[in-house]
């Protein structure tokens, strides 16, 4: 059977849960539209995130590879359409705050998620699921592991569907900060298992 690597990432900042973590610990070993899930939890370090990603990757060798972040604000499932090569962000969990740095010191400006990403928003849509693409993943963890990913498939001229979804708040993060827009975490899973269904 196929193999997908699905990643979700520990809590960071004031959030205290986080619900992608939640998410792939739910969905790891479970089988969607013929990929196995194999799922992780990524920490959320500059310096680490992303070698442990790879790490996974190479252990893996996975046909296709999501990521998953919190995006607390969005109220809306995202895939994001490119990564770009910065860090530049707030605290890491490991008080790191990178100034405008490049994640790559010779890499392109940017990649281009190779997830079939407008059949999936297209999917969740006529699921009654508000998504939509986004344009820019930020420069904190979500797009220094989604660059990460992409740069480690260029190099070797390989393409795989990878690339990187954000999901709204779920109701214990609205409870705890009351601006924050939520969704149920059971909804949050439902859409992702409604978008994962639309890689080939
Ligand atoms: N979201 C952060 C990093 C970890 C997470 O879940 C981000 O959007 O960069």
């Amino acid at each position: 059977m196929k193999k997908l690597l699905l990643t979700g990432f520990e809590p960071f900042l004031d959030h205290g849960i986080n619900p992608t973590e939640l998410i792939v610990k739910n969905l790891a070993g479970k089988t969607i539209r013929g990929y196995e899930v194999v799922g992780r939890v990524l920490p959320v370090e500059f310096d680490r995130s992303a070698e442990v990603l790879l790490g996974y990757v190479r252990e893996h060798e996975p046909d296709a590879v999501v990521c998953l972040g919190l995006a607390a604000g969005r109220d809306k499932i995202t895939p994001e359409r490119v990564a770009i090569n910065i860090n530049d962000g707030v605290r890491d969990n490991n008080g790191r705050i990178p100034v405008d740095e490049l994640i790559v010191e010779d890499g392109p400006a940017a990649y281009f998620s190779t997830l079939p990403i407008r059949k999936m928003v297209n999917a969740l849509r006529e699921n009654g699921l508000p998504a939509e693409i986004s344009n820019t993943a930020g420069t904190y963890l979500c797009n220094n592991v989604m660059y990460s990913l992409l740069h480690h498939y260029e190099k070797r001229s390989e393409t795989i569907p990878a690339g990187f979804i954000h999901v709204p708040a779920s109701f214990e993060l609205s409870v705890e900060n009351g601006r924050l827009p939520g969704w149920p975490v059971e909804t949050i899973q439902r859409a992702l298992e409604i978008a994962i269904g639309e890689i080939e």
